[in-house]
């Protein structure tokens, strides 16, 4: 526990800074951590990760990081501002919310950095040089993911982007976790783009690529199964030919073609002995109407209520057992209502992903 608390910070201080969003913060930790004095809430946070030990409902983890982005970035609030909202709308009964992980926000992913660098972080994060952890996102999330996994009781993770990118150590950690547990596994993927990009400009592990690079993990990549795609390079029957993936493209998706959609994908998932989904929804696969407070809004999307109804004939019949909602981005300076127009959309975004939250919420186990 005392080393997944170094890699962790309370919930809502997942972005470094001093100012910025207090208020917010303060309105979050309030309410995770009811008649503490602010002053207290650090311990009272520290505490809270005993709880691991025995914890068998969803865990809820904030990943701030957006270095993985690569057009509008912001996703580094979207914990915090998810977290806002589903704590206001929201009734949990046995969440527990570890907080975020350290981010410093130049970094990626540690394979990307020499040995100096990895030791002034080092320094920065864990005050030694020397210390044998991870300095970068996407690589603190994986560590912080694999030691939650190999917990006894392995409780489900709900984690909260950031951009695209953090499914990657996410999703890597809990395969692997699924693997070990002898356990048979699908990803259920919501998302405008398909993310199958090997790279991009270079880079591997990035919002374009995660999808593509955890492919190698599955069984069959027919288990990769993609829902509301409109924007790609590529026609649908590329990514099905070339890849051997599953994809359900918004213009397949309505509420009269749901109900055969899910059965397909049942059938497909039980012709496999599929024991468990891991669900990783993109706030984009959502029409720009409801989630335009993103990296990259597309028109011609999902409406708020879709994925629940994809999902929930399809959740009765096998477990979600890991989640993740991300790049959901509010530009935080202008979402005080009383002061500055919301003209990013980004209210609505929060209750769009505010809903798919609470919904991956009720069902993970
Ligand atoms: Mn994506």
């Amino acid at each position: 526990m005392d080393t997944l608390r170094k890699m962790l910070r309370p919930p809502g201080n997942g972005v470094f800074t001093v100012h910025t969003a207090a208020d917010v913060i303060e309105e979050v930790q309030r309410t995770i951590y009811p008649s503490t004095p602010i002053q207290k809430i650090p311990q009272k946070w520290e505490a809270s990760i005993n709880k691991l030990q025995n914890h068998t409902g969803p865990i809820l983890l904030g990943v701030c990081s957006d270095s993985g982005g690569g057009i509008h970035r912001g996703a580094n609030w979207g914990p915090l501002f998810v977290r806002q909202y589903l704590y206001k709308h929201g009734e949990f009964e046995n969440l527990l919310d570890i907080g975020d992980i350290k981010v410093i926000p130049h970094l990626l992913h540690d394979k990307y950095l020499n040995d100096e660098t990895i030791s002034e972080c080092r320094d920065a994060l864990y005050n030694n040089k020397n210390e044998k952890l991870p300095v970068s996102p996407l690589s603190i999330a994986e560590k912080v993911c694999d030691l939650i996994n190999e917990l006894p009781s392995s409780p489900p993770i709900f984690s909260l982007g950031g951009d695209h990118s953090v499914s990657y150590p996410l999703v890597k950690s809990w395969l692997r976790a699924k693997k070990k547990q002898g356990k048979k596994v699908a990803i259920l993927h919501f998302d405008a783009h398909t993310d199958l990009m090997e790279k991009r400009q270079g880079i591997d592990l990035c919002f374009a690529t995660w999808a593509y690079q955890v492919l190698e993990d599955l069984e069959d990549p027919s288990l990769m199964i993609q829902f509301g795609i409109r924007s790609s390079g590529q026609p649908k029957n590329h990514w099905e030919k070339t890849l051997g993936i599953k994809q359900y493209w918004a213009n397949e998706i309505s509420s009269q073609t749901i109900p055969q959609i899910s059965d397909e994908v049942i059938a497909h998932l039980e012709k496999f002995n599929i024991d468990e989904v891991y669900v990783s929804v993109d706030i984009d696969a959502m029409d720009e109407e409801f989630a335009s407070a993103t990296g990259t809004p597309e028109k011609d999307g999902l409406s708020p209520e879709m994925p629940a109804m994809i999902l929930s004939p399809i959740l009765n019949q096998i477990k979600v057992t890991g989640a993740d909602v991300v790049e959901v981005a509010p530009w935080i300076q202008r979402i005080d209502e009383n002061k500055i127009q919301d003209t990013v959309g980004a209210k609505k975004t929060l209750l769009t992903a505010q809903a798919i939250s609470q919904f991956l919420l009720d069902r993970l186990e």
